[in-house]
């Protein structure tokens, strides 16, 4: 444990401004004692620890557009590529005004492990840029796509990183860049980029890839459990892409999800979010681009409670609580209200949606926790699949892909059980995967020689 805490100190240091890299630093090396402790000669000889937690490259650049007023703008793009021991860089781009180099290096961070989980040929990165598309126009969002892939083309490519989708960067924004890419290399390398529409390369599957990942890895974990999704009742947070393939498949499971939330608030309804109600999820990004009201808007509809300026953690009883919005949206004194409420599970389906102390509460109450890594893993294992069809030049049946996604879920529980039996834990899966994603790491990062 000493190599572990001289090494946070270290990151602690040397990142004091990096709040949100500093959490995911203290929550993943935190958990990872016992693989450490066994190997800790070897892995301090090649300062493995020492080396994670320092992307490879940092790339800042800045991104000048026009908006439709004819006004110059200028925002801040990033990408950063952490480790490549397992494959080429890989991970998404988000685009929102609150980011920052510590929440693409966090994002960046946890994503090494994630695809390391996946147990595909990827390694970790991330990018993105402190635009914000909300409110925006096609036009400037064009213009803006155009600008910053004109910097960032010379930093990917289909073997060197690959760039995909995340807030704020769906498939109209993965078309501009893609189309700005191929414009400025003069070739159809679909690629270097996933989550692309399905006329150019895109792959079936890859937009419910990240909620029905989640799904099929609940359903792994209550079957193990002697447990199912049958009659449960779901607590969601956001209504973007996860939540939307969540409910889509939590409510074809038989569960029930009665919530929905966003920055203006949360919906409850009683009924479940099935149906057309999911379908109409697609509308409620519409209605955000355009700066309405989403969330009431599902509630007249649909004739639900809409609860302005209130999370649905422990205001809404449900067995499982499933944040699909943003990092940090459980902290401490929700994780207590949750506890209160019965809370049985906590499935996190967006990065990072818990604070570590919150994490380290609901374990002590027995609720069993899916964490990010694991259970959001299936988006970028879908991203894997979109870049083997691209390198045969094949695309592959819905079905083919859903197949595929169910037996990666099913395999990250399995090597989360694996280590967890290994090292005679409990059934702690934030160690499961935070061990069994490292060890692959590490294992290429001592192969491959300092
Ligand atoms: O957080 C994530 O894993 C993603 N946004 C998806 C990344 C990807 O490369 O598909």
């Amino acid at each position: 444990m000493d190599y572990i805490k001289e090494v946070i100190a270290m990151t602690e240091q040397k990142n004091s401004s990096q709040p949100e890299f500093l959490q995911t630093v203290r929550e993943v090396l935190g958990s990872i004692g016992p693989f450490v402790d066994e190997n800790e000669a070897e892995l301090r000889k090649y300062s493995v620890l020492e080396r994670l937690v320092e992307p490879d490259r940092q790339i800042i650049f800045k991104v000048p557009w026009m908006d439709d007023n004819g006004v110059y703008c200028v925002n801040r793009g990033y990408r950063v590529q952490f480790n490549n021991a397992l494959g080429p860089y890989k991970g998404g781009l988000r685009f929102r005004n609150n980011v920052n180099l510590s929440v693409i290096k966090f994002l960046g961070f946890e994503q090494i492990f994630k695809n390391s989980l996946t147990s595909l040929p990827l390694g970790g990165a991330k990018g993105g840029s402190d635009f914000d598309p909300r409110g925006k126009s096609d036009m400037e969002i064009m213009r803006f796509c155009q600008s910053f892939m004109t910097e960032l083309y010379r930093h990917i490519g289909a073997d060197l990183d690959v760039p995909a989708g995340d807030i704020g960067v769906g498939s109209r924004e993965l078309g501009f860049l893609y189309g700005q890419y191929k414009r400025i290399t003069g070739n159809f390398i679909s690629g270097v980029l996933t989550g692309k529409g399905l006329s150019y390369g895109g792959s079936l599957i890859r937009p419910e890839a990240t909620g029905y990942g989640a799904a099929y890895l609940l359903c792994d974990v209550l079957d193990h459990l002697g447990d199912s999704i049958e009659g449960k009742t779901f607590c969601l947070s956001g209504y973007g892409n996860a939540a939307w393939g969540a409910a889509k498949k939590i409510s074809a499971l038989g569960g029930k999800v009665l919530t929905l939330s966003g920055g203006e608030g949360y919906v409850y309804d009683k009924d479940g979010v099935s149906g057309e109600k999911v379908d109409f999820m697609e509308h409620m990004l519409t209605l955000r681009a355009e700066g309405k009201s989403a969330l009431s808007a599902y509630a007249e509809k649909y004739h639900a409670e809409f609860f302005p300026g209130e999370k649905p953690w422990g205001n809404v009883p449900a067995d499982v609580y499933m944040p699909c919005a943003c990092q940090n949206e459980i902290d401490v004194a929700e994780a207590e209200k949750m506890v209160d409420m019965g809370v049985k599970y906590l499935c996190e389906v967006s990065n990072m949606p818990t604070s570590n102390e919150a994490i380290a509460l609901l374990q002590s109450k027995n609720v069993v926790i899916l964490p990010a890594k694991a259970a959001n893993a299936g988006g970028v294992a879908v991203s894997g699949l979109e870049m083997a069809q691209n390198s045969a030049r094949l695309v592959w049946s819905a079905d083919k892909v859903d197949a595929k996604l169910k037996e990666i879920m099913h395999g990250i529980h399995e090597q989360m059980l694996e280590v967890i039996n290994l090292y005679k834990l409990p059934y702690d899966l934030v160690a499961g995967a935070n061990i069994a994603g490292f060890k692959k790491v590490a294992d290429a990062m001592l192969a491959q020689g300092v």
